[in-house]
């Protein structure tokens, strides 16, 4: 392990010397005012986060450590008999800010395949469900289940310095990150296969064993899985994962803990459960109209016909982006390449043919273009991974990678538990009495 943590230990130092230096030169520069809308409506646009690991841009979209994903496809390291970027360079690159070589990913790799052995507890806890229990709810419960394992949890107890806390986080986010594709492939073999699971490949690189561990051995399917575990890491701090992962970390609970709340938040369909909610509504359509691929007016119709039943058209809009999200972009190229004749997928590019112009017409939707998850269920369901309920688990494991990075550098650089001011409505009335 040594190496890459004593890197980044060496680089997060100069860092948070950096910083004790800018806040004492320059702490007292306005970021901006607080309106009394965004106290109401989710702080939208309030800048007060501080997240290394990537940042957003309203219309370029995520940049990870100033690199946006067609650059990270090209400059990565790839798995040996492959073209996508493996989610382990990305971490390593979240994590120090430099992209790697393949000895660094390669490195990160092997140490997650040494500790991804989950223990048996974890086990009888996803047992103790009913099988019908959604994957988000026994993914959850076994990420809570694997605090068991925490090293901080029982370094804090014992009593350490607080020098030490980025070291035990470090270690306990490496070791819980090494062990969710096993927990994640367990819950989809129980719940979808019978039971019937399938023992690691140790040899295979983290998302290539994590498909193989699902029961998806085709080659681009473990290609499909490297690039979603990359892009959907991390979309900088504000998010529901990121910023519940980083607001529990901050009370000084274990990553285990954090990730857990993380999780539950990724759960809610506004976020991550979007991606289930869009192919059901994909599929609605192609069974209302009783064709796979519905032409582009039956489309328009149809979501003319969700927004009239006062609902959202699922995978469109978003709380930042103002233009087509470049994680769309990345799934359709791949599905150009490997999937151009599938009728759903095709479908989903009729649909961001005419959405757009629909949603814009509302004239309320700030944002009429396609997210993340309006893409990927049809590139799943393409291979046969067709239980949309547990498609969010694939992205909670992949969204590990940046909220669990951030967590190592909020502890390397010592953030305070973090308490932003409330108020009530009558607090605020006597605020806008007294202007
Ligand atoms: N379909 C219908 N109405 C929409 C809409 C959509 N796709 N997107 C926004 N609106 C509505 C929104 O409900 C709100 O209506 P009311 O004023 O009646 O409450 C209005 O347009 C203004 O909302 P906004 O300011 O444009 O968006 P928000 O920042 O409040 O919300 C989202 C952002 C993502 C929650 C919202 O666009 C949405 O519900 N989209 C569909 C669900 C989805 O795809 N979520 C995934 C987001 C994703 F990237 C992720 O986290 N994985």
């Amino acid at each position: 392990m040594g190496y890459i943590k004593d890197h980044f230990k060496e680089v997060a130092d100069k860092q948070s010397a950096a910083i004790k230096k800018l806040i004492a030169e320059h702490g007292e520069i306005s970021l901006g005012q607080v309106t009394i809308a965004q106290a109401y409506q989710g702080m939208r646009g309030i800048p007060g986060l501080i997240t290394e690991t990537s940042l957003l841009d309203a219309n370029e979209g995520i940049r990870f450590r100033g690199y946006s994903i067609p650059e990270l496809r090209e400059k990565l390291p790839k798995a040996s008999d492959g073209k996508e970027p493996c989610p382990e360079g990305l971490f390593y690159l979240m994590l120090v800010g430099e992209i790697p070589t393949d000895e660094d990913a390669g490195h990160i790799s092997a140490v997650w395949a040494r500790r991804s052995h989950v223990p048996n507890h974890v086990f009888q806890v996803i047992e103790a469900f009913p099988v019908s229990t959604h994957p988000m709810t026994q993914f959850c419960a076994a990420v809570l289940a694997l605090q068991t394992e925490s090293k901080f949890a029982k370094a804090y107890e014992a009593g350490i310095s607080k020098k030490e806390y980025w070291d035990y986080v470090y270690e306990d986010s490496m070791t819980l990150i090494a062990r969710l594709p096993r927990i994640a492939a367990y819950i989809y073999r129980r719940k979808y296969k019978n039971g019937e699971h399938i023992q690691p490949d140790g040899m295979l690189d983290w998302s290539a064993n994590f498909a193989h561990m699902l029961g998806y051995d085709d080659d681009s399917f473990k290609e499909l899985m490297r690039l979603y575990l990359t892009i959907h890491a991390d979309h900088e701090g504000g998010n529901v994962s990121a910023h519940a992962t980083h607001l529990v970390g901050s009370a000084l609970s274990d990553p285990y803990l954090c990730f857990t709340a993380g999780m539950t938040g990724l759960a809610g369909p506004l976020h991550g459960l979007a991606n289930q909610e869009v192919i059901r509504w994909i599929e609605e359509l192609q069974k209302d109209l009783g064709t796979l691929t519905p032409s582009k007016e039956q489309i328009a119709d149809y979501i003319r016909k969700t927004l009239s039943e006062g609902k959202v058209v699922p995978g469109y809009g978003h709380a930042v982006l103002r233009k087509t999200d470049p994680r769309f972009t990345a799934q359709m190229e791949f599905a150009k390449v490997h999937c151009a004749d599938n009728p759903t997928v095709q479908t989903v590019w009729n649909v961001y043919e005419v959405a757009p112009e629909i949603l814009e017409s509302t004239g309320k939707i700030k944002n009429p273009w396609p997210n993340v998850d309006a893409h990927s269920g049809a590139l799943l369901k393409h291979y046969g991974l067709v239980e949309e309920d547990f498609y969010t688990v694939l992205f909670g494991v992949s969204r590990a990678l940046g909220v669990l990075a951030s967590l190592c550098w909020d502890r390397a650089l010592g953030f305070p538990i973090e308490r932003p001011k409330s108020m009530t409505t009558e607090w605020i009335n006597n605020y806008i009495a007294k202007q």
